[in-house]
């Protein structure tokens, strides 16, 4: 007996007694299957928080309840209960769950593993939940995974404690099931305070994250002085171009946060530093009493590989960079700024495309007419046509240092990418999307940009041929510009290439170069065959 109280690799037995297990025993079975529970629901919040909120897997289920439910109960819900009928709804889902994961603890103390089938339906029903939701992805179901995962070890690892916990009046002078309580009783508070504290923790980090973005789709952005007003041909409305303003949910998102920065607006400030003659701090109120100004612009990665999708083209509204540092007034030898986000990434960008008048840098705090989505800078981030994101772009950006290239680096200079980049002409072909089609009339059809050049020419190679695009038209220099070209498709399989021209006459190079360390170039070439 001693040896089964104090081995640390005994299968779960029942106690060899014939007396049954006294009924307490049922009971830890259930609070120890309940913290188990618990600390499932407490990682999966964490690791929601840390990755994607959506990934939060109770407040999917109660999504999917409400949209389960029929109309009927659900608005009964709401009258009866007023706005806590979420609240509600969501606790007894929690209680739920700490119930069933309860009655796994108790099935595991009969019999190893047995608690594991419950814990698997319950993650079941939350995998479904976080993958029916409005945000579904891949990466949604690895809270409610590692939930599992995290939950059913503590329940074994308490269960384990707990068989070897015998009743000492089974064993009259048998000392060795006081360690044994002990021990469970040990793991069973740490895990029960580690629990609650990582569930406190996650909910409240959630809370606060969910905060911002309730705030965000509250917040009525200001009417901008000037806009760039769309022309009706901006759009050739050919089925399957990317359309000439990028919806924001479809827009790349690139940066190197492992946690979306969620900032309250009233709680940013940004500062200019440096050499300046006036340093400055200015808050969000400040910014958007302004005026502001809406400007469409295109932004590109450096990383977009020919023909790739890490470009989109949005309607910007915000504040002249250049008035502000017109304020500061940058000293003598300064050539760059050195713009510093939330989370501490940098970018050095040229003073001068900052201040030059003809280039609309922008303090940016709306895009496409919505307040910037978390993910792409709320509450405040930059926008500089004809730079690559990564010298440039700075979302949730908190401090602009005027300084030079001698003495400052952005993020990405030392990891071997070019201090300066200017954006490369590019062009890229998006119909047809199928490399095989049938003869007759086709539409050739893509985006081409250079921007603040803008382009003036798009040629389409079929086969041996170059055939002019038709151009559509554009608010300006600063965004792409679909192109069309009608092919009458004859059977043969063709290779089928484009290249932009810009307005200075430069001519996009056929030469194929990495997007290391300044921009891919080449040419995008399909190969489709008609049949
Ligand atoms: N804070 C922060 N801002 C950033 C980055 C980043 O990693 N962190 N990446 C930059 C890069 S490389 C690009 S291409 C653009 C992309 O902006 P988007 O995600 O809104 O498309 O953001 C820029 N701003
Ligand atoms: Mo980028």
């Amino acid at each position: 007996m001693t040896q089964l109280a104090s081995g640390r690799d005994e299968p779960i037995t029942a106690p060899p007694t014939g007396r049954g297990r006294p009924p307490h025993r049922r009971g830890w079975a259930w609070l120890a299957g309940a913290l188990g529970g618990l600390s499932g629901i407490a990682v999966a919040d964490l690791v929601a928080w840390f990755l994607t909120p959506s990934g939060a897997p109770i407040p999917a289920v109660g999504a999917m309840i409400i949209n389960l439910l029929p109309a009927g109960l659900v608005n009964f819900g709401k009258e009866f209960l007023g706005t806590a009928d979420k609240p509600f709804l969501l606790t007894v889902i929690f209680f739920g769950v700490l119930a069933l994961c309860g009655l796994a603890g108790a099935l595991e103390l009969r019999r190893s593993y047995a608690g594991g089938p419950v814990f698997a339906v319950i993650a079941a029903i939350g995998l479904v939940a976080v993958l029916t939701s409005s945000d579904p992805s891949l990466r949604a179901i690895i809270p409610t995974l590692l939930g599992l995962l995290a939950g059913y070890l503590v329940l074994r690892a308490l269960i384990v404690r707990l068989a070897r916990w015998l009743p000492r009046s089974d064993y009259p002078g048998d000392l060795a099931a006081l360690p044994a309580r002990r021990t469970f009783l040990t793991w069973t508070v740490v895990v029960a305070v580690g629990a609650v504290v990582g569930e406190m923790a996650g909910r409240a980090l959630n809370a606060a994250a969910g905060a911002v973005e309730d705030a965000r789709t509250k917040l009525q952005l200001p009417v901008p002085e000037t806009t760039d007003p769309v022309p009706a041909g901006a759009d050739l409305n050919v089925a399957d171009l990317s359309p000439y303003l990028t919806p924001n949910e479809d827009f790349y998102r690139i940066d190197t946060a492992l946690q979306v920065p969620t900032i309250e607006a009233a709680d940013w400030t940004l500062k200019i530093t440096g050499l300046v003659e006036q340093e400055m701090t200015i808050n969000y109120a400040d910014l958007i009493a302004r005026p502001l100004v809406e400007h469409v612009a295109t932004l590109t990665c450096v990383s977009n590989e020919v023909g790739g999708d890490l470009v989109g083209n949005a309607a910007w509204l915000g504040y002249p960079i250049r008035a502000l540092l017109a304020e500061a007034k940058p000293k003598a030898g300064a050539d760059m700024v050195l713009s510093t986000s939330e989370d501490g990434w940098t970018a050095g960008t040229p003073l001068s495309a900052l201040t030059d008048p003809d280039r609309m840098a922008l303090l940016a705090i709306g895009m496409n007419g919505e307040p910037l989505p978390i993910e792409h800078g709320y509450p405040v981030r930059m926008v500089v046509p004809g730079l690559y994101g990564y010298v440039s772009a700075t979302k949730w950006v908190r401090e602009l240092k005027v300084t030079s290239f001698a003495k400052d680096q952005g993020y990405w200079t030392p990891l071997g990418w070019s201090a300066k980049g200017p954006i490369k002409i590019g062009s890229r072909i998006d119909v047809p999307r199928k490399r095989r089609i049938e003869e007759g009339p086709v539409m050739i059809a893509g985006v081409a940009w250079d921007q603040h050049t803008g382009i003036d020419r798009v040629e389409v190679r079929i086969g041996d041929e170059w055939y002019d695009a038709q151009l559509a038209a554009v608010t300006g220099v600063d965004t792409w510009r679909q192109w069309l070209y009608s092919w009458s498709a004859t059977p043969g399989t063709y290779e089928i290439s484009v290249r932009a021209t810009n307005a200075d006459g430069e001519v996009q190079t056929e030469d194929s170069a990495p997007p290391a360390p300044n921009g891919a170039s080449g040419w995008h070439t399909v190969t489709i065959t008609v049949t």
